[in-house]
């Protein structure tokens, strides 16, 4: 039987219909007693409470901020598929989401008026009118529509068990080491175990329920979800399948198109039970006393790509879950595993074991800041990689603001891709903790978003190339948004390709450069026709744009030429002339971007000594001084214009921006500051910050990021500052240890990755390097610092490993 949901949780509206057969409804409190010991795997996230014991609370608002609940449950993903585990005794909740489930259709946001305004609008900026050059790019030039498509949530699972009144030794953790959740309790003499994992090789997420006695395992198995007009229906062989469509976006295009849903998904579980009975009725599945059960989860979208939304769902779903449910529970948890660990398992952190660390992690959060749990910001490293690798696998979209990880219809910021800082911040440990596969979907977002970028570029500058702004979403749209002072900024494509760049520096990959050259060139080609030439100095500048929201003393942001930019197209045309000559291509563009590069403003240092964040010295007199983008340090990180050794007067300059901004800001912000203070050599001014972004303030429950609210850039943002502290590459060297907090005097590293190719491990003892191996992937040249010493190798053996012994760089066999 079918039955039709609107807005609200079809689990809760059945169960008061009268299906409910056992306890669900407004269970009387259950007792915990006991206490459960720590999870086996050191590297686990665990409390001993679950994260919330009751059904998503129906009908609940759409436009929601993720709920103190949420923040507790635990991510599990496969890159595409993810799910949050709640881990209730009588109510388990698994909130699902695909990671092509967004709202609307396939549009081109460009507004046709735009391109006859643009000359005007930079006309009123060299004029210094800014907010009148504001005023007209609101009217003329921005997106129709004006907002973006949200990425949206798929829905619930809900378990509802037999009441329990008392339970004893209640345990949830996500082992890190196997990306499994597990609940384990134990109730009227019968232990309970729950384990979820997300499969990539099998792309279902498995449920196994088990018990320690025989014909133990009740529950009534149901679906639900916000998105509107969903039905749910348990069918005659056991499955539950819920179907719909998408969500509808706010506004029009240009030509009046409603943003309409045009997606359709469906999820569907399997459920397997061994003993007992299993019986469907009417949307719920209904399995009594069995011996144990496996869950097997499916769910696929229409999504083919940004324009083309033609593909079957129900055929997706039941390809993944026929192929899975022909295997056993142990040949799928095999299987997850191995494949798993042949990422995570590439490199290990020890920064001394605590006892702190068999505190529940919320408790060890809180403690944090107090000292004497290293351990906890070597998890925190380690679930950064765990929640790259469980977001952005090959095949699936990139890691978005939340990852795959969002309960709402209308998240904050619409959970999109925020790419004045948010989706680089995302990739950071990417290649230096050696998760390189992790920016396949990176690769392929900004593939699309050349194409699409093109079309804004000649429809609305009328340029060569291609551009995209601010922010972008799974249809690909490129044009500015929000409102001119957030999104007039003609960067976002330039700064991703850069993070598509720094792939190469670590890698060498010829076959990749050749994929990746005519992004670059493309992106060069918008600049080459659109750069203006400020009147003052006759520097080529960017206009309009902005420093990433951040408003200077005229009222708005709208400028011309910000430092940012800049330090960004100095890096691309770099990164262009070097990937032609290594391909050994165009000539007369190489001559032409490296003569353009010269031509670009220089960075300047303004009258408090701090790095000008626009031409003019505006800072101390911006609204905001504080403010938690610090766009302009970008030249010392992530990008390569200002470094301590090779420019010290600047890299002065960026530290007096950032006393003068501070240290604490929102998750990412805090982030980034670390990064910047391990650039700077400070690792105890990093570590402080540490500190801070790994407080209750910034880091939920399960350890997610608090921007606030959840956002996930601050989790990467930060594993990327702890590397920083331990290895760092630019400026042709490789630094070993150069922002060593003293907080850890004693530790071990490996499998980190440096650019030029190499694959580090490192022990250090009392603050000073042990050894160092260093293994060459490619036979290229090594330059290798530790503080003062030096060594230098014109070239390396591939596959070879080098041995540095002590602070001074001893070479020693291994
Ligand atoms: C940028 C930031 C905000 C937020 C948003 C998603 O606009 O300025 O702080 O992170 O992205
Ligand atoms: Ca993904």
């Amino acid at each position: 039987m079918r039955r039709s949901i609107t807005g609200t949780l079809v689990g809760a509206l059945s169960i008061a219909a009268g299906a409910a057969l056992l306890g669900q409804q407004a269970a009387p409190p259950v007792q915990f007693t006991g206490e459960a010991a720590p999870p086996a795997s050191a590297l686990s996230l665990w409390y001993r409470a679950p994260a919330a014991d009751r059904l998503p609370s129906a009908p609940r608002p759409a436009a929601a901020v993720a709920s103190a609940e949420w923040v507790r449950a635990l991510p599990v993903g496969n890159g595409r598929l993810g799910a949050m585990v709640f881990g209730g005794v009588v109510h388990e909740r698994l909130q699902l989401n695909e990671d092509t489930l967004w709202a609307g259709r396939p549009y081109d946001p460009v507004n046709p008026e735009a391109k006859d305004a643009l000359p005007e609008v930079r006309r009123l900026i060299a004029d210094g009118q800014y907010s009148a050059a504001a005023r007209l790019a609101t009217q003329k030039v921005m997106s129709k529509p004006l907002a973006q498509m949200q990425y949206q949530t798929l829905g619930d699972l809900t378990l509802a068990f037999p009441d329990a009144s008392t339970v004893e030794n209640y345990r949830r953790d996500l082992d890190l080491a196997t990306a499994t959740a597990h609940v384990s309790y134990t109730t009227g003499g019968v232990t309970f175990t729950r384990e979820v994992f997300a499969s990539a090789p099998d792309q279902v997420i498995a449920v196994r329920l088990t018990a320690s006695r025989p014909g133990q395992i009740s529950f009534e198995a149901g679906m639900g979800t916000l998105q509107r007009g969903a039905t749910v229906e348990a069918t005659s062989d056991g499955d539950l399948v819920m179907r719909g469509t998408n969500g509808a976006g706010s506004g029009t295009t240009a030509d009046g198109q409603p943003m309409t849903g045009a997606l359709r998904f469906e999820a569907r579980v399997r459920v397997v039970a061994t003993g007992g009975t299993r019986t469907a009725s009417g949307d719920k599945v209904i399995v009594r006393n069995a011996n144990s059960v496996t869950l097997l989860i499916a769910a696929a979208t229409s999504y083919k790509t940004y324009e083309d939304v033609s593909a079957d769902p129900a055929a997706r779903v039941s390809t993944s879950l026929g192929r899975a449910s022909g295997k056993t529970i142990d040949t799928l948890r095999a299987a997850h595993v191995r494949d798993y660990r042949s990422l995570f398992d590439r490199v290990t952190l020890d920064l001394g074991p605590t006892t702190a660390a068999a505190a529940p992690t919320d408790d060890r959060v809180k403690a944090f800041a107090a000292g004497g749990d290293p351990a906890l910001a070597a998890l925190y490293f380690q679930y950064a990689r765990y929640l790259l690798i469980s977001s952005s696998r090959p095949g699936s979209q990139p890691a978005n603001l939340q990852g795959i990880w969002n309960d709402s219809l209308s998240p904050p910021w619409g959970s999109k891709y925020t790419i004045n800082i948010n989706t680089e911040m995302n990739y950071w440990p990417a290649l230096s903790a050696n998760l390189e596969e992790t920016m396949d979907p990176l690769l392929a977002m900004v593939q699309d978003l050349s194409v699409t970028g093109a079309r804004t570029a000649r429809e609305m500058y009328g340029a060569g190339g291609w551009v995209t702004h601010h922010n972008t979403d799974i249809w690909r749209a490129t044009g500015p948004i929000d409102g001119p002072q957030y999104g007039l900024w003609p960067m976002g494509g330039a700064w991703l390709t850069m993070a598509l760049w720094d792939r190469y520096e670590y890698t060498g990959d010829s076959a990749y450069l050749r994929t990746l050259y005519p992004l670059l060139k493309g992106s060069a080609q918008f600049f080459l026709d659109t750069l203006i030439e400020e009147p003052t100095h006759h520097w080529l500048v960017t206009s309009p744009s902005l420093s990433p929201e951040n408003n200077h003393p005229f009222g708005t942001s709208v400028t011309m030429g910000p430092t940012m930019d800049q330090q960004i197209l100095r890096d691309l045309f770099a990164a262009a002339t070097k990937a032609a000559r290594d391909l050994g291509v165009d000539r007369d563009l190489q001559d032409r971007w490296t003569a353009t590069r010269a031509r670009l403003a220089p960075m300047q240092i303004g009258s408090a000594g701090q790095l000008q964040e626009w031409l003019e010295d505006w800072d101390m007199k911006a609204p905001e001084i504080h403010h938690r983008h610090v766009s302009h340090l970008y030249g010392l990180f992530p990008g390569h214009d200002i470094d301590v050794r090779r420019t010290p007067e600047l890299a002065a300059a960026v530290k007096r921006s950032l006393e003068i901004r501070g240290d604490q800001a929102t998750g990412w912000a805090t982030a980034w500051r670390i990064n910047l203070w391990d650039r700077l050599g400070d690792g105890n001014h990093a570590y402080e910050i540490l500190k801070f972004l790994l407080s209750p303030e910034r880091t939920y429950p399960n350890m997610f990021d608090a921007h606030p609210p959840f956002q996930i850039d601050g989790n990467f943002g930060g594993a990327s500052g702890i590397v920083e502290m331990l290895v760092q590459c630019d400026a042709g060297e490789i630094r070993l240890l150069p922002a060593l907090p003293s907080a850890w005097p004693t530790g071990r590293v490996t499998g980190l990755r440096a650019r030029g190719g190499f694959e580090i491990d490192l022990s250090w003892k009392n603050g000073s390097l042990e050894r160092a191996s260093v293994r060459s992937l490619t036979g290229g040249a090594l330059r290798l610092r530790r503080g003062e010493a030096v060594r230098t190798l014109d070239r390396t053996t591939k596959g070879a490993v080098l041995v540095f012994t002590g602070d001074t760089l001893q070479t020693a066999s291994r």
